[in-house]
């Protein structure tokens, strides 16, 4: 196989489909991972037919350690050799005060958007290594720059995978593997309606009176950035709507 390879965590809805759809236009093959075997199978088919890319379905959950490990370890050899990974999978869970948040929540959002990010990490890159190349991409947040009320945990997660990139950029140097944490502002995905748990109105209200980021804004940025020649790395950006400054301050129509 000729054609690079991504392999995209969370690649059935939201960025990490709109990034399956982004690099599957630029002849990549393509890596879809999540948890919903039929969408996952959907977003194969839809790309290999619009775009005649090859594409290799590995649906798990990124929390459960030993299905990782062993998905990645079943890639056959024509997929071993990857060029990009693009950790995204990941959510939040309620827009609660701290005294008033969810246990379950709190853990499910620590193994996801942490905890999962390390093992597809630790899985996915003894096949980099010996390569000496590799884009390691970290869906990070504007949420990692500033804390804000009710983003407690959430906030904390990204601001977990800001000093994993950092980390994983310094002890992979050796390597020549680029690593890259990106950091949208609010995206309008099934993002809230998962955090909302299921309450569309909830997750409406939060793109009221501006017009947010889309999933496929944050494609585009996140393929420009595996664009630039082997010695350039953007190692850390920040992309938000031209109506959110950060993570507390929008212009919004009322
Ligand atoms: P979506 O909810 O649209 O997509 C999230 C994806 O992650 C889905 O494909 C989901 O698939 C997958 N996923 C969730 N949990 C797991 C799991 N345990 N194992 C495997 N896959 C999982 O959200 P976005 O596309 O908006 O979010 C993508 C990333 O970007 C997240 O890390 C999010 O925190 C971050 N982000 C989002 C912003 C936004 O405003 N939308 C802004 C900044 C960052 P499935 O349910 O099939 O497993
Ligand atoms: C998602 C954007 O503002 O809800 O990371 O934290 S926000």
């Amino acid at each position: 196989m000729t054609q690079k390879i991504v392999f995209i965590t969370g690649a059935t809805s939201g960025f990490g489909e709109a990034c399956a759809h982004k690099f599957a236009a630029n002849h990549y093959n393509i890596i879809l991972n999540g948890r919903r075997e039929e969408k996952l199978r959907t977003v194969q088919s839809s790309i290999e037919q619009q775009y005649g890319v090859q594409c290799y379905g590995l649906p798990f959950d990124v929390q459960d350690r030993k299905s990782v490990f062993e998905a990645v370890a079943t890639l056959p050899e024509a997929w071993q050799q990857i060029d990009v990974l693009i950790n995204n999978a990941g959510l939040a869970l309620g827009r609660d005060l701290f005294d008033e948040a969810s246990l379950d929540d709190w853990d499910t959002m620590i193994d996801t958007n942490v905890k999962g990010l390390l093992y597809v990490s630790k899985a996915v890159l003894p096949y980099m290594i010996p390569h000496k190349k590799g884009h390691i991409i970290n869906l990070g947040s504007t949420a990692a720059k500033e804390v804000y009320e009710r983003g407690n945990v959430y906030c904390a997660t990204k601001s977990a995978v800001e000093a994993i990139s950092k980390a994983m950029r310094i002890d992979l140097l050796a390597h020549q593997i680029k690593v890259t944490a990106i950091h949208p502002g609010a995206a309008e995905t099934e993002f809230s309606i998962v955090r909302f748990k299921g309450d569309e109105n909830a997750a409406k209200k939060t793109y009221e009176g501006y017009e947010p980021l889309t999933a496929e804004d944050v494609a585009e940025v996140i393929f420009y950035t595996t664009t630039l020649p082997k010695h350039v790395c953007i190692n850390d950006l920040v992309l938000t709507a031209t109506q959110q400054a950060n993570s507390v301050y929008f212009n919004k129509k009322s």
